[in-house]
């Protein structure tokens, strides 16, 4: 009997000291199996005489039952702390976003550079680009601004260092440059837009010393004022997406068209809040006109068989407007917050199906 309890206290200590299931298994078969200690034991009682057999097979069943319980005991404290282990290891954290956002956002003045042009290439205008240094007779010249004409003061032009054989190269300070040369290069019919930036020496809280304009220019042989109506308030109807959008020509004056207009679109700054579309009050967005003969002879265009319109607009202004942004030098601070806030998502591109903005 003093042999079965330390055979008792060793199988147990094996069992109970088992690091894992498999060491576990090992300790039980080495007791409890076909050959194991036990089992061996349970056969020796076949061979005892009754006397014996009495005394020693309760002591023996005894032992079994300890020794299952004790591998029970064992099963389940090595099964919990594998739960434990695994769900330490599985550990999610429930407030994460479900997606992570992406990085980086559409910069409202690129959003609607892309709703401009989808609106106006749903119209036939293709898209025309040109250098941001320019030099005097594109920028200003062959727009009907010769050097003394007061135009030129308005425009507060950053001009580069003057050049050896005394030229003045310059940063364009509107995108109609981009017209002049296309029309050099190109024969009518033309319908063209020219989005980009563009340069004047201003700084203050509704000018920032680069901006962005898009221009159009429409030519053709039988071009008229009723074209440009057409045209200009079929994009102010999808750009700003207001199907009964009012909207009144103003007549104007610019050097390169005549005669020239302003458009207004109706809106109301009732509360201090500005809402296009609604109201009694008058909102400007953008100039235009029929293009000055003059300019088509500066190149080459002969007025007599060809005529057309254009058209220009602050694409920063009408992003505040539609966007309602309220600063505009922000625009230009490269603030993530900024762009987090008023940014679009990359993928979001706008087309006249799917509708411009989100
Ligand atoms: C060519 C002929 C004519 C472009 C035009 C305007 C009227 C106009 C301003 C709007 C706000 C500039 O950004 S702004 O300050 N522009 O009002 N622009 S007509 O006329 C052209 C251009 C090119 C060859």
């Amino acid at each position: 009997m003093q042999d079965l309890d330390t055979l008792e206290k060793d199988m147990v200590a094996a069992i109970t000291g088992a690091a894992d299931m498999q060491a576990l298994e090992a300790a039980r078969v080495a007791a409890l199996g076909k050959k194991g200690q036990l089992t061996q034991l349970m056969r020796g009682l076949g061979q005892m005489d009754a006397e014996e057999r009495q005394t020693v097979a309760p002591r023996l069943n005894q032992l079994k039952d300890a020794l299952n319980d004790a591998v029970n005991e064992r099963r389940t404290a090595l099964n919990a702390a594998e739960l434990e282990a695994r769900l330490a290891s599985e550990k999610i954290d429930v407030t994460l976003p479900v997606r992570p956002r992406p990085a980086g956002t559409i910069h409202p003045v690129s959003q609607v550079i892309d709703e401009l042009t989808a609106v106006f290439a749903d119209m036939g205008f293709e898209v025309a680009e040109g250098p941001d240094i320019e030099d005097d007779f594109h920028n200003f010249t062959a727009l009907n601004i010769p050097p003394e004409h007061p135009a030129r003061q308005m425009h507060d032009t950053f001009y580069f260092p003057e050049k050896d054989d005394g030229e003045r190269l310059l940063l364009r300070t509107h995108t109609s440059p981009v017209q002049i040369r296309h029309m050099q290069a190109h024969k009518p019919p033309i319908r063209i837009i020219a989005p980009g930036r563009t340069y004047r020496c201003d700084s203050d809280q509704t000018h920032t010393p680069m901006f962005h304009q898009v221009e159009g220019l429409v030519i053709d042989k039988s071009t008229h004022m009723g074209h440009l109506k057409g045209c200009l308030e079929e994009f102010a109807r999808s750009f700003f997406e207001i199907e009964d959008l009012r909207m009144r020509f103003r007549p104007s004056y610019f050097p390169f068209t005549e005669p020239s207009a302003e458009l207004d679109i109706g809106c109301s700054y009732a509360g201090g809040e500005l809402r296009i579309g609604e109201g009694d009050d008058w909102l400007e967005i953008l100039g235009c006109g029929m293009v000055n003969p003059r300019v088509l002879d500066h190149v080459g265009i002969d007025p007599d068989t060809y005529q057309g319109f254009a058209f220009g607009m602050g694409i920063d202004r009408i992003a505040m407007l539609k966007y309602g942004i309220p600063d505009l030098r922000d625009m230009f601070d490269a603030d993530m917050r900024w762009l987090r806030h008023y940014g679009f998502v990359p993928l979001d591109i706008p087309t006249l199906a799917g509708g411009l903005s989100r």
